[in-house]
């Protein structure tokens, strides 16, 4: 998938014009690469088909861009601005105390190009001297910098999803393939990989791995034998593939599922029983008793199928063991997304584009939920456009689409807990969601108390991205969840898991604490275009992880039951 590399280019074109101080082109570079990055449709198809001046916000001079990167891999443009501004630009804007022009503040100061100058710098305590920064600056560079090389080559699951999706896709077209599947962290759905695992069952494993290290996206080839390889994408992501016989397939899959706690645990069940398992099947004596099926492997070791999300020796073995697996929500079981932002705030598309689209996905309801904030975002709403929106609803509703939008709204909680729109206009609307967008650096009591006298709020429905985490980017901020897990209760709230590739809060623990404690969920995908609906998978495989069936997530009511539950 070439759209996210290209988004990506013109991102970093922005920033570099931007510490230029070039005026509106920023932005006219940041707005076209989030529309390509969202678009739905491959690119290089819609550039063959001579319509990329379709996609919003790319007119004459980025459409020649665009063809120029998809015919040379290359875009001289940025290349000469990159010999202007010679900084390891993207890495240090990742620490969120950089933006552009502080990097080039640093740059014109004190010549940091990169993150080991800035590292230096930071350390020798020569960035509070620099105007406009201080102390607390330099120490959150410092804590940024760490965080940075805590993920070091690890990527992003929402991220690397497309292309791994394309790859399983493309190669499981080839005639010589009997079986394939994804395997490792990916099949287990966790928030972040270090590589991707394929696995293939042919008769012909040399034709598979040619055609697999000459796929389009390889840009260098790191391992080559008969039976395996491993390839490094234009992004960087590294790809592994193992071919094997059809008929050992199913142990081959369970082993390279891993995790390799839970292979360890189930090793050991095997040896108790007299068995030897490994990627080659199951083995009592030389006598293979399962190999052909990842199911038959569990059910010789007298264990239920485990499904892979649940796969981290966090106690699956053992509630397998005495049939105590709980039934897992399923993408299907969703029916409505209620965290979506659209044009009237920060969002993409118009109300009518999104519900469409969410009916397209099957959905029954979609809740629009535009900010009303007074930090961050663009044009966040105020009471009176928020009534406004509310009629564009009901006259979308009135459209009988197939789908009822519901009136909703992200509200931000103030430093006291208090949300910043009264409860004469909260009331109005069909459900409304709290968050916290500002002050994160309180400490624990304060973060808790503020969502909590937020909960206490009658009008208040859902408690959005309840830790605030950006992964690779923010820390979470600390939150005592014994005492939000009861105000919830308490209070009929719901606590979110949002689906955005970054946030993924609750983070599966945290979700699993929640479902244990009787905590209602509720999945979102903080959509801010059309084609972020699709993170829902994201939110659901949080929610799998964390051990939740249909029944603890609210969003898979039927219509009539979730509106009961919102009136409380
Ligand atoms: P990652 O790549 O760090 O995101 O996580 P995984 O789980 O995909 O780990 P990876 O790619 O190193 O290995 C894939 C699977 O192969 C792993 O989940 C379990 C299996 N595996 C790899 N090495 C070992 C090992 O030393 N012992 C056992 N039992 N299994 C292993
Ligand atoms: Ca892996
Ligand atoms: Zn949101």
């Amino acid at each position: 998938m070439k759209n996210q590399e290209i988004a990506e280019i013109f991102y970093e074109i922005a920033d570099i014009l931007e510490i230029q101080g070039v005026d509106w082109k920023p932005n006219a570079y940041r707005k076209a690469a989030q529309n390509i990055e969202s678009l739905s449709e491959d690119i290089v198809d819609v550039y063959k088909k001579g319509k990329l001046e379709d996609i919003p916000g790319v007119g004459e001079n980025i459409s020649r861009k665009i063809e120029e990167i998809i015919k040379t891999g290359k875009l001289k443009y940025l290349r000469k601005l990159k010999k202007q501004v010679p900084i390891e630009l993207e890495k240090m804007m990742s620490i969120p105390a950089i933006g552009p022009r502080t990097a080039k503040l640093l740059f014109d100061k004190l010549k940091v190009k990169s993150i080991k100058d800035l590292k230096k710098a930071a350390k020798l305590h020569k960035i509070r001297k620099l105007k406009g920064m201080g102390e607390k600056t330099e120490r959150e560079i410092l804590e940024g910098i760490k965080t940075l090389e805590g993920s070091k080559g690890r990527f992003l699951l929402g991220h690397v999803l497309p292309a791994t999706r394309e790859i399983e896709e493309e190669i499981g077209r080839l005639p010589e393939v009997k079986q394939i599947s994804l395997a490792g962290s990916v099949r287990r759905m966790k928030e972040t990989v270090h590589d991707v695992d394929v696995l293939v069952s042919t008769d012909k494993p040399k034709k598979v791995i040619k055609f697999f290290v000459g796929m389009d996206d390889v840009k260098r080839v790191l391992a080559k034998g008969s039976t395996k390889a491993s390839v490094k994408l234009s992004g960087g992501l590294q790809v592994d593939i193992r071919v094997v016989e059809n008929d050992y397939f199913g142990s081959a899959l369970q082993y390279f599922t891993g995790s390799k706690e839970h292979n360890i645990e189930l090793r050991k069940i095997a040896i108790r029983k007299g068995f030897k398992l490994s990627e080659y099947g199951l083995f009592k004596g030389r006598k293979v008793i399962a190999g052909k099926k990842e199911v038959y492997v569990y059910k010789k070791l007298g264990l239920p199928f485990i499904e892979p999300e649940l796969r981290e020796d966090k106690g699956e073995i053992e509630a397998a063991a005495s049939y105590k697996l709980p039934k897992l929500v399923k993408e299907k079981d969703v029916k409505g997304d209620l965290h979506v932002h659209t044009k009237w705030s920060d969002g993409s598309d118009r109300i009518e584009e999104v519900a469409r689209a969410a009916k397209e996905r099957g959905y029954k309801y979609l809740g629009i939920s535009d900010h009303v904030s007074r930090v961050r975002i663009v044009h966040p709403l105020d009471k009176r456009r928020l009534l406004k929106q509310m009629k564009e609803i009901e006259k979308v509703n009135k459209k009988k689409l197939g789908i009822t939008l519901l009136k909703g709204a992200e509200v931000d909680i103030d430093k006291n807990g208090k949300l910043i729109l009264s409860n004469d206009v909260l009331k109005k609307l069909d459900f409304v969601i709290a968050s916290i967008h500002s002050g994160f650096k309180s400490d624990v009591r304060e973060i808790t108390n503020r969502i909590v006298k937020a909960m206490e709020n009658p009008f208040v429905n859902v408690i959005a991205h309840p830790t605030g985490r950006l992964m690779q980017k923010r820390k979470p901020y600390s939150v005592d969840f014994d005492k939000v897990f009861e105000a919830a209760k308490d209070n009929n709230v719901a606590l979110e898991i949002n689906s955005f590739p970054d946030r993924l809060d609750l983070n599966y623990v945290n979700a699993r604490a929640a479902k244990e404690k009787g905590v209602k969920l509720i999945i979102g995908t903080d959509s801010h275009s059309k084609e972020h609906l699709g993170f829902m998978e994201l939110g659901v495989g949080v929610a799998r992880r964390g051990w939740c069936g249909k029944k603890d997530v609210l969003n898979c009511l039927d219509y009539g039951k979730l509106k009961k539950w919102l009136n409380k």
